[in-house]
């Protein structure tokens, strides 16, 4: 046990360590920029500064009471809050329209080919698309126009609200929260939140759970089930976590960002022949790949590639001063990485036209002769192979044995290895739904999202997770969430024994972690339709599930959303940050009272992860009560 879990004190040592490495090299972290934005400002804390318009920036305080145009401190913050949603919603959804994209241009002999054809075949089923009698690729490109269409259609709603359990699309409807196309939502918000149009707090807050719902209903599905078709649907595959899955003597690349598309490209560079007998000829063992951030969740899940870590780990991979370049596409990269990289031998290399950073070296990637262009940026790693400087290198001692890949469809496999309890072919959640109710498991939560210097990193992650299993409450984990569990161990099978009986014995028969990895952040649709799967099965709503998500360390604008959408999918979600609006007391009863008589759930938001445990644990024992299970 001693070996494969990492207590919060041994991670946190292994940072002082590297921190120490960082003020020897004279490079700038994290931690100096917190220190150097001493206080943060009280009005943008609280929600309260407006500059949407150029007679402002208004900042609302006792004496100022309202904004030149009016705006009282409940407009000001809503609105805030609200384009929050919007720019979380589009960062998500503009990600799926480029796999879509991708599905769009993927043939017989491209670089991009249709790996889950089953899959392909079941969405073009559920869309109307028709495969009889047609070739693979005209079906794929077929299902992703009709995809691409969902950003943009004129009428109607979104073609994913169809798979929700009745009862949960009657709130939908009955609420006016059941998205439109999803650039629509999001081109609304940004209309309604413009000068001098809702000022109504309410309003904005029932907008914003639109919206959110068009991403996770809309986008981030999208994002998921398209990357499936495109790059398989994740299965079960053991991998290994932490900085010291770096290697002395291998040409170490870092993925970081979020799209498939490009890290797929770059996994398979890297196994070239060519370029491995290039880097060997350079001098090093062979190539070596580790994933940041989201990356790391979706090539771990497909090809059990070794996960570096999360998101406050970005500059600690650079500081170990072996790591040949850091290739990224999109969000959650650190502009401070161009010249913490420069301080090392590292090369910082940008990849997207969404997201140049100054500093960097900017290759562009080229999705139209991808497997090529990810040669040639794997090429640019080995060729600084040479450069790298011994003397600076230190690899901490510290990996994790992790499991990831435990996709929906997994899952259900998984449990059905030892109950043999369906007989479909697509299988069913009824052994979930058993242990639930029997309450042989008390619940289930998801735990996501980020880290925040606002609370200390990991540790809120870290402690929730056990509080969790050792109380009989399944965890499931995507995003950085799911890094920070992989870090700590808890993602390797042996975690189980630090569950509870219930859940240790389901650990053992089916043979899982207690937690498992779902995926990146895109992939939160996917616990979305495992609950909404169980709901189905037991023929209730959502909200009566003894079921809640948790964001610990929750950072992006992409959290709003998916705090928004979780919420209206009718789960409870706790935050251990607190959202920017405390300035309004409207905003804060309508986010953690009113919204619940609008969809069944709402937001609670405690900083104590012991204290935040205590009250999931409450909520989902009151769920089983009103259950009568
Ligand atoms: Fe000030 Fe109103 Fe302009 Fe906001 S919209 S900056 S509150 S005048
Ligand atoms: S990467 S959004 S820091 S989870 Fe998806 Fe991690 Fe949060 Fe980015």
């Amino acid at each position: 046990m001693e070996k494969t879990i990492l207590s919060i004190e041994q991670m946190e040592e292994i940072n002082s360590l590297l921190k120490q490495k960082a003020v020897e090299a004279g490079a700038e972290t994290w931690q100096d920029r917190k220190e150097a934005q001493k206080v943060s400002c009280k009005f943008g804390e609280e929600g309260v500064c407006c500059r949407i318009c150029s007679m402002g920036p208004c900042r609302i305080t006792p004496k100022a009471p309202r904004g030149i145009c009016g705006a009282t401190a409940d407009t000001i913050a809503a609105r805030n809050f609200a384009r929050m949603v919007a720019a979380g919603a589009a960062a998500h959804s503009d990600h799926a329209r480029d796999i879509a994209h991708v599905l769009h241009m993927s043939s017989e002999n491209g670089s991009y080919k249709v790996k889950d054809k089953d899959k392909l075949y079941r969405l073009a089923g559920e869309w109307g698309v028709s495969t009889e009698g047609k070739d693979l690729y005209d079906v794929a490109h077929e299902v992703a126009e009709v995809a691409l269409m969902e950003f943009g259609k004129p009428f109607g709603t979104l073609r994913f609200l169809d798979r929700a359990v009745e009862q949960r699309q009657e709130v939908w409807k009955k609420e006016n929260v059941a998205p439109r196309a999803i650039d629509r939502e999001i081109a609304t918000i940004m209309h309604s939140t413009h000068i001098g149009c809702t000022a109504e707090a309410e309003s904005l807050v029932r907008m914003g759970l639109r919206t959110g719902m068009s991403d996770g209903w809309g986008g981030s599905m999208i994002g998921t089930e398209l990357t499936d078709i495109l790059f398989g649907t994740p299965t079960p595959i053991q991998t290994e976590s932490n900085l010291g899955v770096l290697e002395e003597d291998m040409v170490n690349i870092v993925l970081h960002g979020h799209d498939p598309s490009l890290s797929e490209m770059i996994v398979l560079a890297s196994e070239d022949a060519e370029l491995v007998a290039y880097a060997k000829e350079k001098g090093a063992k062979g190539i070596n790949l580790a994933g940041l951030c989201c990356t790391a969740n979706e090539v771990t899940m497909r090809h059990g590639v070794k996960m570096a870590g999360n998101f406050l780990q970005q500059e600690n991979a650079v500081l170990t001063g072996a790591v040949e370049a850091v290739i990224v596409d999109v969000q959650c990269i650190f502009p401070a990485m161009a010249a913490l990289a420069d301080c090392f031998h590292t090369k910082f290399i940008t990849t997207s036209p969404k997201a140049k950073i100054p500093g960097a070296t900017h290759i562009e990637f080229d999705e139209h002769h991808a497997f090529d262009s990810a040669k040639g940026i794997v090429k640019e790693a080995i060729d600084n192979y040479a450069n790298r400087d011994r003397a600076k290198v230190y690899i901490p001692d510290s990996k994790q044995t992790a499991m990831a890949g435990y996709s929906i469809e997994a899952i259900i496999k998984q449990l059905d290895l030892v109950t043999n309890s369906h007989v479909d072919k697509t299988g069913t959640v009824k052994p979930l739904a058993d242990c639930i109710v029997s309450g042989v498991l008390r619940g289930a939560v998801g735990i996501v999202g980020c880290n925040n210097p606002k609370v200390r990193p990991d540790y809120s992650h870290i402690e929730i997770i056990k509080n969790m299993i050792a109380n009989d409450v399944i965890v499931v984990a995507t995003g950085c969430a799911a890094q920070a569990a992989a870090k700590a161990g808890l993602l390797d099978k042996e975690a189980r024994n630090l569950a509870g009986q219930g859940l240790r014995t389901v650990c053992e028969l089916v043979d899982i972690p207690p937690v498992l990895h779902m995926g990146s952040c895109v992939d939160i649709s996917r616990i979305i339709l495992l609950v909404n799967a169980v709901a189905k099965h037991l023929n209730m709503d959502i909200p009566k599930l003894p079921v809640v998500g948790i964001a610990p360390e929750w950072m992006s604008e992409k959290a709003v959303a998916i705090g928004n959408y979780v919420i209206t999918s009718g789960i409870d979600t706790f935050l251990g940050v607190y959202p920017q609006v405390t300035g309004s007391a409207e905003m804060v009863d309508l986010l953690t009272n009113r919204v619940e008589d609008i969809v069944g759930a709402k937001f609670t938001v405690e900083m104590d992860p012991a204290k935040l445990s205590e009250q999931v644990l409450e909520r989902i024992e009151a769920k089983r009560t009103a259950l009568g299970i």
